[in-house]
């Protein structure tokens, strides 16, 4: 802990030139107060060139001493009624308390969280009642990204302002029950109208705060949208801190300057099963990492009632022991009697126990941590509010579970703490002053105060000077007219003689929108650093790669065509190594139409082994958050990305995509196949207002590309179409045989294998997407089971096969169980080859013998197949297994 403890103080025993010093800081204190802060720091910083010249200290400590960084000297006024606003929030805290507890004692394990807002009610209020704009003033307000487990005291505040009835209280956590209920957690996909941010899992609200601030700022630097007023706050946990995605990015905000952004950590010391940093301190450790990340630290440690001690503290001893104490120590002296502080905390140096001799026990055990200060807290978000061109972290100290006493505040088992008996509600209800008699009480019942109230008019007033109640999710119906296929007609043509690859055949498609008149400017392309590999790195010169900064240097292309254009307004955002925080401004993008009234249609196109296994979670948030666009997972394919190897060639993508109810995931083999995807994707999600995100997987091998035949969109669009016969001449046995994606190619070369050597004919499918079609099949038969006395529905997948005779095999690139999930629907079933093992590098033909999907394996499976049912002679198998060429001793890849 060494380097979070707090620089040497004059005094310190090592300072052998007391004159000295006192010399030297007295011509600080001079400057200081006669020529103001800047000339002071310019002072000190020249004095540190010329240490550095001298190969000595270069830079300046990261850490401040563990005292407020506001001093009360520079602490404004508060604006407000604080009498009130402390009522108020009692009677939040009282109402969110009893909320859970209550749920708890009727349904128990129901669950839910008191701690967590009872540590951060102060943090939320002086947002609320003083900073936080609403969406009603003209401007679509400040996005406030609110802390998941907090989601209590903000269902309290909002059955106050009348939003939410008792009914709805009753029915925490309770969402099916009649009349429905509220959701454990920020879930805009369950309460559309009220939250607006998916934040419960750990470490996602913070990274897309970041990238929501800087997507504000794109909006804005591209002429799209006055985002200038608007500012993002995330409400942190001091645990949420470990988890990577909430520090992975801090250094973007402060790289883009984003002052537009402000995080407020609630360091109540502790995570769910103990202290964060027992043996540290969370706020000196967050202090040096944001502000080495180059942000604006604010730390908000100590209460006003330390203000006095620490004017007489002339020795620096207070603050030298503030600095000495770990968190863990802490945290025991909130769950102790003031005594225990007395003897741990000031006992250590005689002249501080002297400095509290005046103070009860009580009054000790009192001392207010300055997240729960609202002066302190309003000074920290004015200085957080006025803060020009770096982003600000406000580190609040506060309790876990403050104000729960006995029944947990401080206690490692607070997080936990679900429900209050008898007593506790008691004490709860005395220590905030909530006017509930003795009667009533052990019920814990709501309490609201008349609606002429001065209370409730304060509360109303200061939501409506500020534009309105937050949360809230403002998605009004937008319309954009999007463009059809046939506006593209060199999109849906052959490549006659020429080999590409969906990848290209995509590429050159999005150039072709990114361009149109229309939606061209709405499209934000978001790439990882992969461009080159998509063949994208041509859209850079032409589009710009967006730089609030513009481009400062000549680059080192610039000679060339296709150069590395960075613009102010350029359009692609180009996120460096970093899945987690492209995925991030996918969202802000897809939410756009939601948080600013705009359609934006992202496409974030990344290498698809790197999309949902590494940012499922994130993935998973932007389905709750009603996001919409286009995922893009190029280079896929366990066989048809080669070379690569076990780590990048991805073979199950689809299978994870296919539990994202709102992804509707697709396989293209064609480039025309592709194009009709996307266009129709375009039109549902953003002329038509269906709630979706598209999955797309790209190939890089490189084919001849056939022009579209005639009536197969819907085909392509639903996720089967018929593609090609081959008659082997009547009497002959048949079998049908789906393809997807690049192993498509297989399947009919395995058409023609099978009626040129052994005479069976065939339809084979181009399957575009196995997902699409079970759901569509899966509501039918949801239908069905529920109504039996209505004619029964068939699916399309019915409708399509019906009058076709199997057998059927399927082929994929990805695992069997994605064309495997259909087989239900299948007249007799499906057999399917797909590539279940880890991957390996080799060449295309190897791999795909291994994973057993090229067309000599799926003609052997349609011959046994057919041999099952007595349409082909088993023991001919044998003998086809030599004729083409399969080595019956191979490797099973599931394993290999
Ligand atoms: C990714 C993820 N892992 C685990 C959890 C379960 N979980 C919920 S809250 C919590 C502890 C949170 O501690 P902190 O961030 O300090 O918040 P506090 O409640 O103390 O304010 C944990 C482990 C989760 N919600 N998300
Ligand atoms: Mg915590």
């Amino acid at each position: 802990m060494a380097e979070f403890q707090q620089a040497p103080t004059v005094l310190d025993s090592g300072d052998l030139e007391p004159v000295e010093t006192a010399e030297w800081l007295a011509s600080l204190r001079y400057v200081l107060d006669a020529e103001g802060p800047k000339r002071a720091r310019a002072l000190v910083t020249r004095l540190n060139e010329v240490l550095a010249q001298e190969g000595l200290a270069t830079h300046g400590p990261l850490n401040t001493p563990y005292i407020n960084s506001i001093p009360l000297d520079r602490q404004p006024p508060y604006p407000g009624d604080r009498a009130l606003e402390e009522r108020i929030e009692s009677l939040i805290r009282w109402n969110a308390m009893a909320m859970v507890s209550r749920a708890n004692h009727e349904h128990h394990g129901i669950g839910g969280h008191i701690s967590t807002y009872a540590s951060t009610a102060t943090l939320f209020e002086v947002g609320l009642n003083h900073f936080f704009q609403g969406k009603g003033d003209g401007h679509s307000g400040d996005l406030i990204y609110f802390q998941g487990h907090a989601s209590p005291g903000l269902y309290a505040r909002a059955f106050l302002e009348g939003r939410l009835s008792e009914q709805q209280l009753i029915h925490f956590r309770q969402e099916l029950a009649p009349g429905g209920g509220l959701s454990s957690y920020p879930h805009p996909w369950l309460m559309p109208d009220f939250w607006e941010f998916s934040t419960v899992s750990m470490g996602l609200g913070p990274i897309l705060a970041i990238y929501q601030a800087r997507f504000n700022r794109y909006l804005a630097d591209r002429g799209l949208l006055d985002t200038s007023r608007q500012k993002v706050w995330a409400f942190v946990g001091d645990g949420e801190c470990d988890e990577p995605e909430t520090l992975g990015e801090i250094t973007l905000a402060a790289r883009e300057q984003l002052d537009n952004l402000i995080f407020v950590v609630n360091c109540n010391l502790q995570r769910l099963d103990g202290p964060v940093r027992g043996n540290g301190k969370i706020i000196q450790e967050l202090e040096g990492v944001f502000r080495g990340a180059g942000w604006n630290v604010i730390k908000v440690i100590w209460g006003g009632d330390w203000d006095a001690l620490l004017a007489r503290d002339e020795s620096g001893l207070l603050v030298r022991r503030m600095g000495e104490v770990v968190d863990g120590e802490f945290q025991k002296y909130s769950v102790s009697p003031g005594a225990y502080m007395r003897e741990h905390f000031f006992g250590r140096y005689p002249e501080l126990l002297e400095l509290v001799a005046h103070l009860s026990d009580d009054e000790l055990h009192g001392l207010l941590r300055g997240g729960h200060d609202p002066a302190k807290v309003y000074a920290a978000y004015q200085a957080a509010v006025e803060t020009v061109g770096q982003p600000t972290v406000v580190l609040a100290h506060t309790i876990k579970g403050f104000g729960l006493g006995e029944a947990g505040e401080g206690r490692n088992v607070t997080h936990q703490q679900k429900q209050l008996n008898e007593q506790e509600y008691r004490e709860f209800r005395s220590r905030f002053g909530i006017p509930i008699p003795d009667e009533t009480v052990s019920q814990a019942p709501f309490y609201r105060p008349a609606d002429d109230s001065v209370e409730m008019q304060y509360l109303r007033k200061r939501r409506q000077e500020l534009g309105g109640y937050l949360p809230m999710r403002n998605a009004q119906p937008l319309s954009t007219k999007t463009p059809r296929i046939e506006e593209f007609p060199d999109s849906v043509a052959g490549s006659d003689e020429r080999e590409v690859s969906t990848t290209m055949a995509f590429t050159r498609h999005f150039g072709r929108l990114l361009k149109h008149k229309e939606i061209g400017r709405l499209i934000v392309p978001i790439i990882p650093d992969e461009s080159r590999t998509f063949g994208m790195d041509a859209l850079f010169r032409q589009f710009g790669i967006y730089s609030h900064a513009g481009q400062l240097y000549e680059p080192a292309d610039s000679e060339q065509f296709m150069y590395y254009r960075e613009a102010t307004n350029g359009q692609i955002l180009e996120e460096g190594l970093t899945e987690a925080g492209a995925m991030s401004s996918f969202i802000a993008a897809g939410t756009a139409y939601s948080t600013h009234g705009l359609n934006m249609i992202p496409f974030f196109i990344f290498y698809s082994m790197f999309g949902f296994q590494r940012v499922g979670d994130l993935i998973w948030a932007a389905a709750d958050m009603r996001a919409k666009g286009f995922l893009i997972g190029a280079t896929a394919g366990r066989t048809t990305l080669i070379g690569e190897g076990l780590q990048h060639e991805d073979g199950h993508s689809h299978l994870l995509a296919m539990a994202y109810p709102t992804i509707r995931s697709y396989d293209p083999a064609y480039a025309y196949e592709t194009s009709v995807i996307v266009m129709d994707g375009m039109r549902r999600m953003f002329e038509e207002n269906e709630t979706a995100i598209y999955y797309l997987t790209l190939h890089n091998e490189n084919y001849k590309m056939p022009t579209i035949p005639d009536g197969v969109q819907e085909g392509i669009v639903r996720g089967i179409y018929p593609l090609a016969t081959a008659d082997a001449g009547s009497g002959r046995p048949r079998v049908q045989l789906f393809g997807s994606g690049a192993i498509l190619r297989e399947a009919l070369r395995a058409q023609r294998l099978l009626a040129e050597r052994y005479e069976v004919s065939s339809q084979a499918w181009s399957v575009t997407s196995y997902t699409q079609l079970r759901r569509e099949a899966q509501q039918a038969a949801h239908w069905n089971l529920l109504h039996p006395d209505e004619p029964r529905r068939s699916c399309y997948l019915e409708h399509v096969l019906a009058g076709q005779q199997g057998p059927f095999i399927a082929a994929t690139d990805f695992v069997r169980a994605v064309p495997e999930q259909i087989s239900p629907w299948v007249p007799g079933g499906l057999f399917a080859l797909g590539t279940d093992g880890l991957g390996r590098s080799d060449t295309r033909e190897r791999l795909r013998r291994h994973f057993e999907v090229d067309a000599e394996c799926i003609a052997l499976a349609a011959l046994t197949q057919l041999a099952q049912r007595g349409q082909f002679e088993k023991s001919r198998l044998s003998k086809a297994i030599g004729e083409l060429g399969i080595d019956p001793a191979k490797l099973d890849p599931l394993l290999a």
